[in-house]
Formats: structure tokens, sequence, C-alpha cells
């Protein structure tokens, strides 16, 4: 079997990819190592920029999320209990964000694809990468105890921070940055009305906390933890408790409590990979970089990595142009590091570091504080965190 684009992973930027050349009648596989129904169920990201919006309408995917997404004008940063307000849009021209969670977005991707003829293999297991440095790369992956190969024109590993792609780079080529944070965010999800109209990212001496939405019915907060702390040492009361205290005596009330239905800790880690692309082989989304979720940025990252990507995949096979191909590490890496920039940047600022009487600690109190009584200060905010534009 050949196909020209064969696609490791039905994460966001995989599913995406493969729209965004169906629509340009190229055919794709997708090749994910898990099932279906996990990859419908897991609980990550939020915020959506409206180029990823805008990406959704391209290929014809955003009914549902017209429907249900809502769309958020602003944010608001609470400091030591005090709430300030963002206003994105004033500070942006017009520029908005939307709440849709990832889980719905891939569920739509997934069942658009497949309602077009789309190929998805579930459970492909041990998939493995071969020339990709010739013109003629394929991959061979086993399903069901059985062995499939497929060559094909071009690889794209959207297959995440653990996937195989970055792996199958010769490691002399390969340059990675990193950052690991002392600190995790324990998030849950509950059945409660949202604590305020839009999001509140609230730093305090007890440690940064978030308090998000899917709906108006279901929110996803957040919680600053150390990174050793355990799921079992978090009950649903010790939660409910620390989330108050964080937002501060006067804002606790806007929290509402619910039935916790997830739970979770995730570490924080800032990641980047050069150059995104080897050969045949390019990376995109969670394969490349990973940003600390602070800025709302690595679903949209993984947006704009294929929007490159797709672009460039047009150019080579409708109008024989490598021009695009051969650019996409260095145009899609550009926009990744303001991305790592900002996402660094709004965990370093709203975090405590427990170094709060040294230095560093003072000059994080002075930059919170400048960044909100400056305008320059909350427009540079505010136009990271709609989305830098492609
Ligand atoms: P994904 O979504 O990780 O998808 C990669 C897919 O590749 C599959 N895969 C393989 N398939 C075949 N063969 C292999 N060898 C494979 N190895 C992996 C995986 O099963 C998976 O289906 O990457 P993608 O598409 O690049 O999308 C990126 C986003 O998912 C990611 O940036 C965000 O969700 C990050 N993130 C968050 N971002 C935010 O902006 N806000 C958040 O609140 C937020 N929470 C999170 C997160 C990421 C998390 N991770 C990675 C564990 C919470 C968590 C827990
Ligand atoms: C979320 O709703 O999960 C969310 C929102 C904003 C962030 C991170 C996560 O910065």
């Amino acid at each position: 079997m050949h196909v020209p684009v064969v696609i490791i992973g039905s994460g966001p930027a995989g599913l995406l990819l493969s729209h965004l050349l169906h629509v340009r009648g190229i055919d794709s596989v997708i090749l994910e190592r898990k099932s279906r129904d996990y990859v419908e169920s897991r609980i990550r990201a939020g915020v959506l920029e409206m180029g990823t919006v805008g990406l959704m309408r391209d290929v014809g995917v955003d009914a549902r999320m017209n429907a249900e997404g809502i769309l958020h004008d602003g944010i608001y940063i609470s400091v030591e209990g005090k709430r300030h307000h963002i206003d994105m849009k004033s500070l942006t021209g017009g520029q908005t964000v939307m709440i849709y969670g990832q889980t719905e977005l891939t569920k739509d991707l997934i069942a658009a694809r497949l309602a077009h003829g789309g190929d998805i293999v579930f459970g492909a297991e041990d998939v493995s990468l071969h020339d990709v440095e010739s013109d003629r790369p394929g991959v061979r992956y086993f399903k069901d105890g059985t062995e499939y190969r497929i060559t094909c024109d071009y690889i794209a590993a959207c297959d995440g921070y653990h996937g195989v792609g970055r792996q199958t780079m010769p490691k002399e080529t390969l340059k990675t940055f990193e950052r690991v944070y002392p600190f995790g965010w324990l998030g849950v999800l509950a059945k409660a009305r949202p604590a305020a109209d839009e999001l509140i990212y609230a730093s305090h001496s007890r440690g940064f906390a978030l308090c998000s939405m899917r709906s108006q019915t279901v929110v996803r907060h957040y919680v600053q933890v150390p990174i050793d702390d355990k799921i079992e040492d978090w009950s649903d009361d010790r939660f409910w408790h620390e989330l108050r205290l964080r937002l501060g005596a006067e804002d606790a009330d806007l929290v509402n409590e619910g039935e916790v239905f997830e739970k979770s800790i995730a570490p924080l880690r800032s990641f980047v990979a050069e150059p995104m692309a080897h050969g045949r082989l390019f990376l995109a989304g969670d394969a490349a970089h990973i940003v600390p979720p602070t800025g709302a940025k690595g679903l949209n990252l993984a947006a704009s990595d294929v929007h490159y990507l797709s672009r460039a995949l047009v150019a080579r096979f409708k109008d024989n142009d490598d021009t695009l191909l051969a650019g996409y590490g260095v145009t899609a890496t550009a926009r990744v590091w303001k991305a790592e920039r900002f996402s660094w940047w709004m965990t370093s600022m709203l975090h405590r570091f427990g170094d709060e009487n040294s230095f560093d600690g003072r000059v994080r109190q002075a930059e919170l504080d400048y960044v909100l009584s400056s305008q320059a200060g909350k427009t540079m905010l505010a136009e990271n965190y709609v989305g830098l534009p492609y």
C-alpha cells in the first residue's frame, strides 16, 4: 500500500492535518497506538485561539464548536485575593478566545474524518519509521498480531512527547531545550457552575490557582501542588478549601462546589526539539515541543504547526513546489519559541517558587505589579494570550 502522507498519532495535530490535506484532495492514513475510546476520553486543554477556531472552520468541522463553545473577551488575574480584569478584546483590537474542550474537538475531528471515509487505524502497535532520508519512506506497524507496511511520500509525526517520530531522528542532528518546573497542577473536573464569566488566574502566597470551565455546568479548576504530591493526598474537600483560600476572602464564595468526576496531577515542563524536520519526516505538536499550561498554548501550537505543514504539503503536491516544505522547521519554530517564551513567563510570574524572600521572588512580584498597572504590559499579555498571527 502507498499513500502520499502517513500521519502518526490521532491527537489534535494529526487529526487536523489529515482534514487540512483531505480538503485539498491529498490522501493520508493516521496510525494511532491507542483505542478510539481512549483517545476520545483524554482530558486536556480548554482554550482555543481564533487561529485554531479558523482551522476548524476551514475543514468544515465547526458546527458543534460554534453552538457549544463559549467566547471570552478577557481573563481575570487575581493577586493575593484582589482581582484585575484583562480586557483582551479591547487591548487587541477585537480578538477573543473560545472555551471548547480538547476532548470535544478531538471527538468532532474523528467523527468527521471517518464520515468522509478517512482512514484512522486505532490500536496500531510498534509503529516504526523507515528510510526517512530517502524519497520513498515507509512505516511498519502491527495490529491484532498482523504486520502491516505502508510506503509514502512524507511522514508527519504528530505522536506527542513520548512518540516514535522524534526518537527516529538521528541524535547528532537533534538539539533539545528543556526546563522542568518544581511543581505540578492538580486539576479537577466537576459538575458545578463556573466561578466567574471568564477564567481566573490566581497568584497567591499559598500558590497558583486557575478557575476554568468547560460549559455553564462543568468546571475545570487547578491548584499548583508540589511535584511529589500524590492524588490520594487531595480529598475533594481539601481541594475546594485550598482553591477558596487562593482566591482570597472576597472571592472565595465565587467557587461553586459540585461532584468531582476527574482528578489528576500533571507535571509542568518547557521543551523544544530542533529541527522539526529530517529528510521526509516532519514533527508537529507535542512531538516537537511542550509548554506549561499556564499560557493555554499546547493545543494551539499543535494547530499552528499543522497549518504550516499542510500548506507546505499542498504546495508540494499541487504545485510541485518544495520551498515551503524546506522552510517548515524554521517557520514553525519561530512561532513555537514565542509561545514557549509566553508560557514560561506566565508560569514564572504567577506561580510560587518558594523564594519570595530572595531577589528572584521580589522581581516576580514587581513584574506582576508592573504588568497589571501598565497599558503596555497588559497589551503584551493580551496579544500573546489570544495568539500571535500565523
Ligand atoms: P497528543 O494530543 O499527545 O496526541 C498524540 C497522539 O499520538 C499517539 N501516539 C502514537 N501513535 C502511534 N504510535 C506511537 N508510537 C505513538 N505515540 C503516541 C498518542 O496516543 C496520541 O493520541 O499531541 P498533539 O496532537 O500534538 O496535541 C497536543 C495537545 O494534546 C497538548 O499540547 C495539550 O493537550 C497540552 N496540555 C494542555 N494544553 C493546554 O493548552 N491546556 C491544558 O490544560 C493542558 N492540559 C496537556 C494538559 C497535556 C497533558 N499531557 C500531555 C499528558 C494535560 C495533560 C495531562
Ligand atoms: C483548561 O480549561 O483546562 C485550561 C484553561 C486555561 C489554561 C490551562 C488550562 O491556561
